[in-house]
């Protein structure tokens, strides 16, 4: 396989089975791609050095592991001299660890780098296990790596990614000693979502229901895209009394809610929706767009001189928002493009014109007592959680299908930019409460999942003999730690889509099917027809 990528960690990868040419269909490139593989392999050697020395840890290599995660998540970093840059850090961290290694005249070969070609040629079940541990560690790196940037840490988060990077380089592990640590992988995410959630609603305080405008008003604006808070606080800042309007893009949706980011009158609304849109949406926008994480898609030329980065996303020839913070660069190109002439009312996915967010779980929770009342006199029969990545493929509007035929007295919660599908439907209203609640990004799994251990207890059951049904899409590799958080706690009956992951084999999604129930989706008719008996 050498010269050629091997990727199969998305759910848009090629033929359903995997990226093999010269370019996935991400965009990104054999060559990046390879690239990648390096620096998962660099990252397995770093973790085997770590064994035995963990004494000799210190904060900058966890962030470097963590940093190395979150860049090869997908659409994320297609930057050839990033990634080298980062394969080098490692090897100088490494040779911090195992001085001697590398002068070693007789190399045992322990802490060697990986080879990640023995994990795509493996046992079809080890390698799914092993891909389950490693996209799942990519997705927690993520959300690691945001609470990090805020302040907060958790060794057990840091050293349980050692533990995973050092079995994926591990030949010799069976099936039965590969599963306890991918349902580990659930466990520690869900301590890094806690971990995020206390970052975000300490920095920024706990959101409020909040409903955000999709019209972008006249004069010049930037629109800030991705998971990062505190870059958003940045720009907002920064911008302050300039005359720039800032309208948030994909997954910043959600920071409307929060009191320190919502407090700034230039934070105007939402601009667009899904990623998936991007190439269609920036084609002829009058403004700048500044990417904090995933989802970024290869710009095109129509407006790639617009794009700015920052943090662990780059492109080759964008520019990009070093660790200064300086964003002059894009407020100058937000002046200069001047924004729309007039107002511009843009629309949903739906038509609508403005969406809500703000739901998380200390919004939802403080009204508990008029949703247990509701649900005890039977105006809400049901919940549903409709919630992930969204994407490209077609069946989609499967989402979208879904929530329209949802009973009158159901309640949907949403979360990440697979909302885009129906958050600017009104659907009504149920004793003062939204039919759709917006809890906020994906990494705010951890709100649902409260208000569901919540609920559970008020009706002193189990979260799965709640009136509650999960119907999740997925997309990349935060999706997959989410999933792991969840089949974790014991959640049964999930409805995935829009297909299933090319790397869970026949066997594993056995395992899967009979301990969890997962299923794929069907229609939607078909499915609530089952769901509601
Ligand atoms: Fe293909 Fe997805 Fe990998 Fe991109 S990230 S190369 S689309 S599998
Ligand atoms: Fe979306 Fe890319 Fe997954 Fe945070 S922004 S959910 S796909």
């Amino acid at each position: 396989m050498e010269n050629q990528m091997f990727c199969f960690q998305c759910e848009q990868t090629i033929g359903c089975r995997a990226c093999t040419g010269n370019a996935g269909a991400c965009g990104k490139k054999a060559d990046t791609a390879i690239l990648q593989d390096k620096l998962t392999g660099a990252l397995i050697g770093l973790a085997r050095s770590i064994e035995g020395n963990e004494d000799l840890v210190i904060p900058e290599t966890n962030k470097l592991i963590i940093e190395s995660l979150f860049t090869t998540i997908t659409n994320v970093n297609f930057d050839n001299n990033k990634i080298s840059y980062l394969i080098e850090k490692i090897k100088l961290e490494k040779e911090r660890l195992v001085p001697l290694c590398f002068c070693c005249s007789s190399a045992c070969g322990r802490n060697d780098d990986y080879d990640m070609n023995n994990l795509w040629i493996a046992d079809e079940d080890i390698r799914s296990l092993k891909s389950l541990i490693l996209f799942g560690i990519r997705g927690v790196a993520a959300y690691a790596y945001h609470a990090l940037i805020l302040g907060y840490e958790d060794n057990q988060i840091n050293t349980f990614l050692h533990k995973a990077l050092f079995t994926i380089g591990m030949e010799s592990l069976t099936i039965e000693d590969l599963l306890p640590i991918v349902m580990q992988v659930g466990e520690i995410n869900l301590k890094c979502m806690e971990l995020l959630d206390k970052a975000n609603t300490e920095t920024f305080g706990n959101p409020i229901p909040t409903e955000v405008s999709l019209t972008i008003e006249k004069g010049p604006f930037i629109v800030i895209s991705g998971h990062d808070l505190y870059d958003l606080k940045l720009l907002l800042e920064q911008t302050n009394g300039k005359g720039i309007n800032v309208y948030t893009h994909g997954e910043m949706l959600p920071a409307h809610a929060y009191p320190e980011l919502k407090k700034y009158k230039h934070l105007k609304g939402n601009f667009g929706t899904a990623w998936q849109n991007q190439q269609k949406e920036f084609m002829d926008i009058p403004a700048p767009v500044l990417f904090t994480t995933n989802c970024l898609m290869p710009p095109k030329a129509s407006y790639s001189d617009r794009v700015f980065t920052t943090e662990v996303v780059s492109y080759p020839e964008i520019t990009h928002i070093d660790d200064n913070k300086d964003f002059s660069s894009v407020i100058n190109k937000a002046l200069e493009l001047g924004g729309y002439k007039e107002d511009r009312e843009l629309k949903g996915v739906n038509d609508g014109n403005s969406v809500m967010t703000g739901f998380g779980h200390n919004a939802v929770l403080s009204v508990a007592d008029t949703v247990v009342n509701a649900i005890k006199s039977g105006d809400i029969k049901h919940f549903f959680l409709v919630g992930g990545c969204d994407g490209a493929k077609s069946g989609r509007n499967y989402y979208t299908e879904f929530v329209k035929q949802t009973p009158k007295d159901s309640i949907i919660l949403t979360l990440a930019c697979g909302k885009y599908r129906f958050n600017d439907l009104n659907i009504g209203m149920i004793g003062g409460l939204p039919r759709i609640m917006d809890i906020g990004q994906c990494n705010d799994a951890y709100s649902a999942i409260k208000i569901a251990i919540t609920l559970a207890q008020a009706f002193d059951c189990e979260v799965n003999d709640l009136p509650l049904s999960m119907v999740l899409s997925w997309y990349e590799q935060k999706a997959v730690c989410i999933l792991l958080t969840l089949l974790y706690l014991g959640i049964k009956n999930i409805l995935l889509g829009p297909s299933l992951p090319a790397f869970i084999s026949p066997n594993i999604l056995k395992y899967l099917v009979d301990n969890y129930n997962i299923k794929p989706i069907t229609t939607p008719e078909e499915d609530l027809k089952n769901i509601l008996g």
